[in-house]
């Protein structure tokens, strides 16, 4: 990384201001400080990062590429300076200029290409690829819409478009002389042209792939990854064949908006032409740059590993091939041998709503030699298969059937590895739904729990506790956070005790304050804050903290002088837009937090906050202040979690039922520092193998269940006439699909037991305390370690063992 000095960099920031605004410090706006910045920074790493690229072919390193439809990466200022190792330094001249740091990252744009845990997961991987100094790509799509802005209108959510590209994204370069095309629709015929079979294509849209590349900077590595983000543009030899605006704007569309949804199955063509997009783009960019290693194409799965995160990449298997087979004319066996080799897979979720299909025709207009692939590629599948497996098993199992393509099962026969995210969501694909692919290739699976960026976490976004930590074990932590743990040598050492409760407290000063000047809403920050942050989903279950809290504001309206802790609850959701029933639970929070709010005899005992917008600039905001962390989906039905893990790194303490990575964090902090109840995996599956569970019973025989549940149809909860009766009726009438009522009691004794541990701090600080030390063991970093030693086999530039003295004394 260029050096710098809190001179040298005052110095180029007043020249570089200059240049380009021909303004002083004091003249300028906050989105020009910031766009000066952002160029200061980048001159910062723009030469290592042409070098760390350059030094992969050279050394013939094996290179892996991660295709993703959604990244979220957030804003990159102050995780850019942080690993560079400027950030003390930028931010003190800053200061000398009579600037913050902190303003200035305000100006930045979150960028949000992505819905949720697959997309943020993604991000959190770029960065540690990067960091671990390993060869790593990110592939996606540049969305000129992130994902939809939420506000909320008498309650309701509006979904508005997220125009993040008006300031232009200056992280990003764009290299219009990496484009390709993309051949899309129209129709193929194969002749054979006595050496091999050659496509012709006929009515074909041409679509020009430009790529937008991103500088992924490495902490403190000198090491630069790139994430090549694609846009859809019009080739300059077809501009003929685009007249009009609607015209070109049709092709344009391609990349213009993220598919809203990251769980609800929509025959969108759209969506399914932005895979392909992606994917071929990717793809042919990656075989063409593969030249450089001069190694034949018999040998490219030695130094490309592909990468396909979900579903949505899994024509690269098909793509892969296309170009193996019609453009460098390889033997399939040969080609599909190298394809194998190269591409592996991971799958997020087993609700079946998001296991990806696409009728034939669908893909047949999209790209018919990609559809004429797969066929093939289920039809050797299928033949290699008979006689050794019964008729049953090769159709369940097969890619194509009842006129459908399925996508999981691309993924799995063109990979040679297949992993969940959590040890209980691998056992569950294992055991339950890819069970038939686990028989007869056992060697692809295996697990790979998530990680978080810490950095990102706890060193950002948490400065507070992070000083906490330098002070009481040293720095080291912040190159490797398995050493957090000897935090645990301090567990009974009140004097560090008291100042992680000080920390905290300083962040839900903070944090009292941003929801004051947002919301209007006065809370206290010695109430205790109650968090749940995540895409608003039935099965994750925002309706079961709903019902607590309804039945905790009863209970003060029947005795209002009761003592009690305060709480805040608050909570960040997004709901797809067409997502009625999860709309519906956002107006229903937003209802009760009205007249919890409004309601003069609760004074500050109570209050529910439900903050707009979600995403990980505000992520960053809330989990620095939480004290309890809400990881309260039905058993099974959470593949991971990651949320679960930034909240403990920054102390919180976690509610939860034994789901997805909630179970390893209990493995890891131990039964007294994590707060479990509720239906286990076990449970769940005889209830959905028997069918014995009746919500009607939990209503009928549970007077306290009734009474909260009551409070939704019989206007105790006002404005929720339809939702509130709505939601009582998935609740009753269609039996609960998610156990809410059946969880409930378990729910309620758990939340009880948290406020009894609150009242005594010093106990609830050893406890945080726990949490924070063992949270190194999710680091995304080792995460990604296992990836690159387990399932692509690339390997890392020599570690730096660093020490930050310099920066932290
Ligand atoms: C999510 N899946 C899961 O719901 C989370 O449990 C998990 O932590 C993240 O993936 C990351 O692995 C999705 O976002 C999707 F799209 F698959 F539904």
């Amino acid at each position: 990384m260029k050096k710098i000095t809190q001179e040298k960099f005052v110095h180029e920031f007043k020249k570089r201001l200059a240049e380009k605004y021909a303004l002083d410090v004091k003249d300028a706006a906050p989105s020009e400080l910031y766009q000066t910045l952002v160029s200061v920074v980048k001159s910062g790493y723009s030469d290592i990062w042409r070098n760390t690229w350059k030094d992969y072919v050279k050394n013939d390193e094996k290179q892996v590429y991660y295709f993703s439809i959604e990244f979220l990466p957030g804003r990159l200022l102050k995780s850019n300076l942080l690993n560079m190792g400027w950030y003390d330094i930028v931010e003190k001249g800053l200061k000398e200029m009579g600037l913050s740091l902190d303003k200035i990252s305000e100006a930045e744009v979150d960028m949000a290409l992505g819905n949720g845990g697959l997309g943020r997961l993604a991000s959190c991987f770029m960065d540690s690829l990067a960091s671990d100094g390993l060869p790593g790509n990110g592939n996606g799509i540049r969305y000129k819409y992130g994902l939809f802005k939420q506000k909320f209108v008498d309650g309701y959510q509006i979904e508005l478009p997220n125009e993040w590209l008006t300031d232009g994204n200056n992280w990003a370069v764009a290299r219009e002389s990496k484009a390709v095309d993309v051949l899309m629709g129209g129709q193929v015929h194969l002749i054979d042209n006595g050496k091999y079979l050659e496509p012709i294509y006929e009515g074909a849209d041409v679509i020009k792939a430009v790529p937008y590349d991103t500088g992924i900077v490495g902490y403190r590595n000198d090491h630069v990854n790139t994430m090549r983000l694609w846009d859809a543009q019009i080739p300059a030899t077809e501009e003929v064949k685009y007249p009009t605006i609607e015209d070109r704007r049709r092709v344009e569309d391609l990349t213009s908006v993220l598919y809203p949804d990251d769980s609800n199955y929509e025959g969108r063509i759209l969506r399914l032409k932005q895979e392909y997009f992606f994917t071929s783009a990717g793809i042919q960019s990656i075989v063409r740059h593969y030249k450089k290693y001069k190694k034949p194409l018999t040998k490219i799965s030695d130094y490309v590993a592909i990468h396909i995160n979900d579903t949505h990449p899994a024509m690269c298997v098909a793509e892969f091939m296309r170009i193996l087979l019609d453009e460098k004319h390889l033997d399939w066996e040969v080609a599909w041998e190298q394809t194998v080799k190269t591409m592996s897979y991971t799958n997020h979720t087993i609700m079946a709503e998001a296991l990806e299909k696409w009728p034939l025709e669908m893909l047949e207009k999209v790209q018919p030699r990609i559809l004429q692939i797969i066929q093939e590629i289920d039809r050797r599948y299928a033949l290699e298969l008979a006689g050794k497996r019964d008729q049953d098993f090769i159709d369940r199992t097969r890619i194509i059937k009842d006129g459908m393509v399925k996508m999981a099962h691309l993924a799995i026969i063109g990979s040679h590895s297949v992993n969940g995210v959590a040890k209980l969501h691998t056992e569950l694909l294992e055991d339950d739904v890819l069970h038939d692919f686990y028989e007869l290739y056992p060697e692809r699976f295996n697990n790979k729990t998530n990680g978080i960026a810490v950095r990102r976490w706890l060193q950002v976004a948490n400065p507070e506790l992070s000083k906490v930590i330098d002070q009481t074990i040293g720095t080291k932590w912040r190159f490797d956070t398995k050493k957090l743990k000897e935090l645990e040598k301090y567990a009974d050492d009140k004097k560090v005790l008291k100042k992680i409760g000080q920390a905290k407290r300083s962040n839900k000063v903070k944090l009292a304050d941003f929801i004051k000047q947002e919301t209007g809403i006065v809370v206290s920050p010695d109430a205790i804050f109650d968090i749940q942050i995540k895409r608003l989903h039935a099965y994750k279950r925002q309706l079961l903290n709903l019902l607590g809290i309804v039945k905790l504001y009863l209970d003060l309206k029947d005795d209002p002088k009761q003592k009690m802790i305060p709480r805040v609850f608050i909570f960040g959701a997004k709901a797809a837009p067409s997502y009625h029933y999860a709309k519906s639970i956002i107006k229903c929070i937003n209802e009760v937090a009205n007249l919890i709010n409004n309601d003069p005899t609760i004074k500050d005992k109570l209050k529910v906050v439900f903050l707009e917008n979600y995403g990980v600039s505000l992520a960053e905001k809330i989990i620095p202040a939480a004290d309890v962390s809400e990881q309260i989906s039905t058993a099974t039905k959470e593949a991971s979690g990651t949320s679960n893990m930034k909240l403990m790194l920054n102390g919180a303490l976690t509610v939860a039922t034994l789901d997805g990575a909630n179970i390893e964090i209990k493995d890891h902090v131990g039964d007294d520092n994590i707060f479990i109840f509720g239906l286990t995996k076990d449970d769940v599956l005889q209830y959905e193998k028997d069918h014995s569970y009746h919500s009607a019973d939990y209503y009928n025989n549970d007077p306290v269940l009734q009474r909260v549940l009551n409070a939704f149809v019989d206007g105790t909860i006002p404005n929720i006439e339809v939702e509130g009766h709505e939601i009582f009726d998935s609740l009753l009438r269609v039996n609960d699909e998610f156990f809410v009522l059946r969880d409930f009691e378990a729910y309620i004794h758990t939340k009880e037991k948290v406020a009894q541990t609150y009242a005594d701090q010093l106990a609830w600080q050893k406890k945080c305390l726990i949490n924070i030390a063992n949270a190194g063991y999710f680091s995304a970093d080792d995460t990604v370690a296992k990836y690159a030693a387990e399932i692509w086999d690339i390997k890392a530039d020599q570690p730096t063992e660093g020490t930050l003295d310099d920066v932290y004394p």
